[in-house]
């Protein structure tokens, strides 16, 4: 029977006070208005983002349901929807792409200003949400809210991917994997023949390190204070695996003296102000390009002397790694199911979506890649 048009009841994951576990709740997902679309959730992997949420060191409006690295399949759409319908196999996105703001026009740039990122309403465009439990309202989360069965977003919001594609691996394309390996092939430009460092060896970080060996670089430094990463990082690419706890000196001292005075591109995938420092300073003075990957602590600033700039160093950085979303999350799937890079590498777990919080273990003892839960 179609649940077209009709509240849908349903599991989600909802978190109702930051650094507190996820409670399985019923609840209530309304139909999509117009511009909208209802999912049928399939798989989604958990990033460190959200677990960022979860700490408040990203600050979203609460109760709210998390996730944002999900695929599903297109329930039912509201009125003026034209680029999905019931049945499209689709990755909701938590960067979204408007098409008709200034940055959506803007060749290079991808941050579309109607993203619910920089100043989290916590809601749809229409500034409500289509979730409620008990009674009450429950936010959304950077336009996406992956840990429900069904969840509702906006038409800028999704976009469709191949009929073909499996669902619990392409979902990582949703962030992590496209945020590092845009990083690498987008954002920094990774050139042929030339020496890179990667802080962070997560989900994202190993995805930088294959964007890096896929632009041909030379040399991949791998860096890591959890010396369990290491066999993945090398598996992936990484040419050498460097442990900052097993040196007395700074380890941007001991990159630039493994390579002639630093490295060409550096990427911080961490979230630390201490390592961001670390992976600038890891970059060649005058020839560098160093990129923030990772999400600095909320409200938190580094100072830094001009002068590391001024001798050419460049240092950027770039949400989802610099793609277009809805430009770019087709075409990234396509590449997947042509075997141009892995994702499989990259999936450590899965686990059906009641263990949402064994996941988030996981990912914070240092013993998962990602994680896909599965619906
Ligand atoms: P993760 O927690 O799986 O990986 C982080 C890695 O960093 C782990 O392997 C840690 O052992 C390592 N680490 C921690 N502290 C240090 C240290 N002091 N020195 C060296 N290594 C250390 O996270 P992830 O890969 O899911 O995400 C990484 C970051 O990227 C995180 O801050 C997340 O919020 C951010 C992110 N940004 C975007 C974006 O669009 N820019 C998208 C997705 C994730
Ligand atoms: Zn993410
Ligand atoms: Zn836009």
């Amino acid at each position: 029977m179609s649940t077209a048009g009709k509240v849908i009841k349903c599991k989600a994951a909802v978190l109702w006070e930051t650094k507190k576990p996820f409670s399985i709740e019923d609840i209530e997902v309304a139909p999509p208005k117009a511009h909208e679309v209802r999912i049928k959730m399939v798989a989604t992997g958990v990033c460190r983002s959200d677990d960022h949420a979860i700490s408040g060191s990203i600050t979203t409006p609460l109760p709210v349901v998390l996730g944002h690295e999900g695929a599903g399949i297109v329930e039912s759409i509201g009125e003026g929807v034209t680029s999905v319908k019931p049945g499209d196999k689709v990755i909701p996105l938590f960067s979204p792409q408007c098409g008709k703001c200034r940055i959506c026009k803007h060749p290079e740039s991808n941050f579309c200003m109607k993203n619910d990122l920089a100043n989290p309403r916590g809601t749809l465009l229409d500034g409500t949400t289509r979730f409620t439990c008990k009674g009450k309202p429950i936010h959304n989360f950077t336009s996406t809210s992956t840990f429900s069965q069904y969840t509702v977003v906006d038409e800028m919001a999704v976009v469709k991917i191949d009929a073909t594609s499996p669902l619990d691996k392409v979902c990582i394309i949703g962030c992590g994997f496209s945020t590092g390996y845009g990083s690498a092939v987008k954002v920094a430009k990774v050139t042929p023949g030339s020496t890179c460092a990667v802080f962070g060896l997560g989900g994202v970080g190993l995805s930088v390190i294959i964007g890096c060996k896929t632009a041909g670089a030379a040399r991949i430094i791998a860096v890591d204070i959890n010396k369990d990463k290491f066999a993945k990082a090398k598996e992936l690419g990484a040419t050498e695996c460097i442990n900052p706890l097993d040196y007395s000196k700074p380890i941007h001292e001991v990159i630039q003296e493994m390579t002639d005075g630093g490295v060409d591109f550096s990427f911080e995938v961490i979230g630390r102000l201490d390592t961001m420092m670390s992976s600038l300073l890891s970059s060649h003075a005058s020839c560098g390009v160093s990129v923030v990957v990772g999400v600095p602590p909320n409200s938190q600033s580094l100072s830094v002397n001009p002068l590391l700039l001024l001798l050419g160093r460049t240092w950027k950085g770039a949400i989802f790694g610099g793609f277009k979303s809805k430009d770019s999350v087709p075409k990234l799937v396509a590449d997947f199911m042509a075997n141009k890079f892995p994702l499989e590498p990259l999936i450590t777990h899965v686990l059906p979506f009641e263990k949402i919080n064994e996941a988030f273990e996981l990912l914070r003892s240092g013993k998962s890649i990602r994680t896909v839960l599965t619906f």
